[in-house]
C-alpha cells in the first residue's frame, strides 16, 4: 500500500519547491516561519542558515544567477523582511528570479499589536512582480504555480516574487482533493518563438548596415554558440556587459570591450539581446550613439523598448531569435572592415598593454600596493572554469576590467554594496565544480562581513580577496576633487585576517606585493580562505575617472553627460 501523501501546508510548500529543483533555500530562523524550516529537510533541501536577511536574498540570487533555478529565501516576519529589502530591490533591478517566502503574526492577531506585526505587501510589493498574503491554505498550490510564472517571466517581466503565510495557515493542511497533481510539476518556461516577418525585417537591416556592435545582457544568458554565429554571419563587433559576461571568448574576433565608447559611438546599427538600455550603456542616448539605430531582441518585452524603440524589436526567445536570423537567406553588402579592424586591432593592443601596466603598478607614496598588482597574482591562479564574484568602489572598477573571469556577478545597476561574500556562497552552491573569488574593497567587505561565519559552518570553500585601503577610496576622491575636503569616508586599516582567523578561515594579511603569488596560492589550497590585502588609497580608478560616483545631471559619466548638455543645446532644449 502506498503511504498517503502529507499534505500539511509546510509539507506542500516544501514539495511544490522540490519539485521545482530547490536543493538550497538561504533563510534566518523566526517562529513566523518555523513550521516550513523544520519541513524542509524531509524533502531533501537543505537550509544555508545565514547572518542577516540581506544576505539571504543575495545567496538566492547569486544562486538563481549561476543555476538558472529559482533562487529561494526564507525570512521571519517584521524585521526578518526590512532586513532582506535590500537583497530583494536588488533581485528586482537585476531581474534575477528569486522566491522569498515569510511568516506573519496569525490572522485573529492581525493589527492588534502581534509581536513583529507590520504588513509587509505594502512595502514589499514595488520591488515584486507578485506579492500576497496567503490567508487560506486551499488557495496555496495556486498561489504557489503563479508565484514561479511571474519570477521566471512567464507573466511578467522576470524577477522576484514574496510570499507570506500567517503562522495559524502554516499549522494548517490543504484538503487532499485540492492538492492537483498539475501544480506539482516542475516548471516549464514556454519558448516564445519570434514573428518571422520580424526577423526578416530585421535579417534586412543586418545586411544593409555597415558597422554593427551586439551588445548582450541578462536575457542572452546560454546563447553562446547561437551567438557567435550570428556574430560571424553579419560581421558584427561585439560587447559583453556584466549581465552576459563568458559568452563569447575573447579570442574572438567580434570582442572589442576595451574600446567600448568609441564602438558604441560609431556604429550604424546596435543589436541589443536581452539587455537593457541602462546607465551603463548611456540610457542609448542619441547624443552618444548619434543617429545609430536599435534591433531590440529579447524574451521579454520589456528589454526591447526601455529609453529607446528599435527599428524592429523581436519579443523571443534569444536563442530562437539568433537561430532564425542565423538561417536567414542573403548576403551582407557592406560591411566597413576597416572599422572592424581597427577596433578590433585597438582592444587587442589595449588590451595587453593594460595587463603589462596592471603587473607594474607603482605603488603609492604610502608605500602601499596598488589594487592591480592583487588582480595581477589572482590571473595567475585562476582557472578556466571560474566564477568571480567583484564588489566595492575603486576596486569593483580595478577588478571588472583586469579580472580574466569566465563568469562574473557584480552589485548590478543598483550599485548594492555588500553582495560580496553573499553572491559568493550562492554561485558556489549553483556550480560546485568552478573555482569561486570574491574580490571586495574593504568598506563593502564590512556589509556582510558576519557571512564568513557562515561560509565556514556550511564548508563553503570560496577565495575572499579584501582590497583594504581603509577607507571608501572612490568617495574619498569626490570628495576631493569636487569639495575640497575629505569628511566621514575614512575607514581603519582594520585587520579583516584576524577576524577570519577568529571564524576559522585561512587567512592572512599581505603588505608587500612580492608575497602575493605564494598566498594566493596557499589560499587556493586552503579554502575557505580570506586574504586581507593592504592596497593604497591614492589609485583611481576609471569609474573614478570617469566622474561616475559623483553622479552628474543627464549621463552617469562626465564625458558621456557635456555630450548629452551640448545635444541638448543643440536641439534648442531647456538645457
Ligand atoms: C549599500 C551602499 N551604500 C553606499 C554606496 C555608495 N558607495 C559606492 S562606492 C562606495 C565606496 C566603496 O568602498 P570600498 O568597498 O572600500 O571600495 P574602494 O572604493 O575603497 O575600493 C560607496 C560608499 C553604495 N553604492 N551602496
Ligand atoms: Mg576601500
Amino acid at each position: 500500500m502506498t503511504q498517503k501523501q502529507n499534505n500539511s501546508v509546510p509539507d506542500v510548500i516544501a514539495r511544490f519547491l522540490k519539485v521545482n529543483g530547490v536543493e538550497y533555500v538561504f533563510a534566518l530562523c523566526g517562529g513566523h516561519i518555523m513550521p516550513i524550516w523544520m519541513t524542509l529537510d524531509k524533502y531533501g533541501i537543505t537550509i544555508i542558515d545565514v547572518r542577516d536577511e540581506r544576505a539571504a536574498v543575495f545567496m538566492a540570487h547569486a544562486y538563481s544567477e549561476f543555476s538558472g533555478k529559482i533562487g529561494v529565501a526564507m525570512v521571519t516576519a517584521g524585521p526578518g523582511v526590512t532586513n532582506a529589502m535590500t537583497g530583494i530591490a536588488n533581485a528586482s533591478i537585476s531581474r534575477a528570479n528569486v522566491m522569498i517566502i515569510s511568516g506573519t503574526p496569525p490572522v485573529f492577531q492581525e493589527n492588534k499589536g502581534a509581536l513583529q506585526d507590520v504588513n509587509h505587501v505594502e512595502f514589499v510589493k514595488p520591488l515584486t512582480r507578485y506579492c500576497r498574503t496567503i490567508r487560506e491554505a486551499t488557495l496555496i498550490p495556486a498561489e504557489l504555480d503563479r508565484a514561479i510564472a511571474h519570477c521566471y517571466g512567464h507573466l511578467s517581466e522576470p524577477g522576484p516574487v514574496y510570499l507570506d503565510f500567517p503562522t495559524n495557515v502554516l499549522r494548517d493542511a490543504v484538503p487532499d482533493n485540492l492538492v492537483l497533481s498539475e501544480f506539482f510539476q516542475p516548471f516549464e518556461k514556454t519558448i516564445s518563438f519570434p514573428d518571422p516577418s520580424r526577423i526578416n525585417q530585421a535579417a534586412n537591416h543586418l545586411f544593409d548596415a555597415k558597422r554593427i556592435l551586439v551588445i548582450t545582457g541578462r536575457g542572452s544568458k546560454g546563447c553562446g554558440q547561437e551567438l557567435i554565429k550570428f556574430l560571424d554571419k553579419y560581421h558584427a563587433l561585439y560587447l559583453d556587459t556584466g549581465e552576459s559576461r563568458g559568452l563569447v571568448p575573447d579570442s574572438h574576433s567580434s570582442v572589442v570591450s576595451s574600446v567600448r565608447g568609441s564602438v558604441m559611438e560609431n556604429s550604424d546599427l546596435i543589436v541589443t539581446i536581452g539587455r537593457k538600455l541602462d546607465f551603463q550603456l548611456a540610457f542609448g542616448s542619441p547624443a552618444i550613439f548619434n543617429d545609430t539605430k536599435f534591433i531590440r531582441i529579447s524574451d521579454s518585452a520589456h528589454e526591447t523598448r526601455d529609453n529607446r524603440k528599435g527599428i524592429v524589436e523581436i519579443v523571443g526567445d534569444p536563442k530562437e531569435c539568433l537561430n532564425q536570423l542565423v538561417k536567414c537567406g542573403g548576403k551582407k553588402k557592406n560591411t566597413d572592415t576597416k572599422w572592424m579592424n581597427d577596433s578590433r586591432e585597438k582592444h587587442v593592443a589595449r588590451a595587453s598593454s593594460y595587463k603589462i601596466k596592471m603587473s607594474e603598478a607603482p605603488s603609492g607614496s604610502d608605500g602601499l600596493m596598488h589594487p592591480n598588482r592583487i588582480l595581477s597574482s589572482l590571473n595567475k591562479f585562476l582557472p578556466k572554469d571560474n566564477i568571480v564574484i567583484a564588489d566595492g568602489g575603486d576596486f569593483l572598477s580595478f577588478a571588472r576590467i583586469g579580472l580574466d573571469a569566465t563568469k562574473y556577478l557584480d552589485p548590478g545597476s543598483l550599485g548594492c554594496l555588500g553582495i560580496g561574500s553573499p553572491f559568493g556562497v550562492g554561485a558556489y552552491l549553483a556550480s560546485p565544480n568552478s573555482f569561486v573569488a570574491v574580490v571586495t574593497g574593504d568598506g563593502s567587505f564590512g556589509f556582510s562581513a558576519m557571512e564568513i561565519d557562515t561560509i565556514v559552518r556550511h564548508k563553503i570553500p570560496i577565495l575572499i580577496i579584501v582590497a583594504n585601503n581603509g577607507s571608501w577610496a572612490i568617495e574619498v576622491k569626490d570628495q576631493q576633487e569636487n569639495h575640497g575636503k575629505v569628511v566621514g569616508t575614512k575607514l581603519q586599516f582594520s585587520n579583516y585576517a584576524k577576524m577570519a582567523s577568529a571564524f576559522g578561515l585561512h587567512n592572512e594579511r599581505i603588505e608587500d606585493p612580492e608575497d602575493l603569488d605564494q598566498a594566493i596560492e596557499n589560499a587556493v589550497h586552503n579554502r575557505p580562505a580570506l586574504l586581507d590585502i593592504l592596497v593604497t588609497p591614492e589609485a583611481v580608478s576609471a569609474d573614478a575617472k570617469s566622474g561616475l560616483a559623483w553622479v552628474p545631471d543627464y549621463q552617469p559619466l562626465a564625458t558621456w553627460n557635456e555630450k548629452e548638455i551640448n545635444f541638448r543645446k543643440n536641439i534648442g532644449n531647456k538645457y
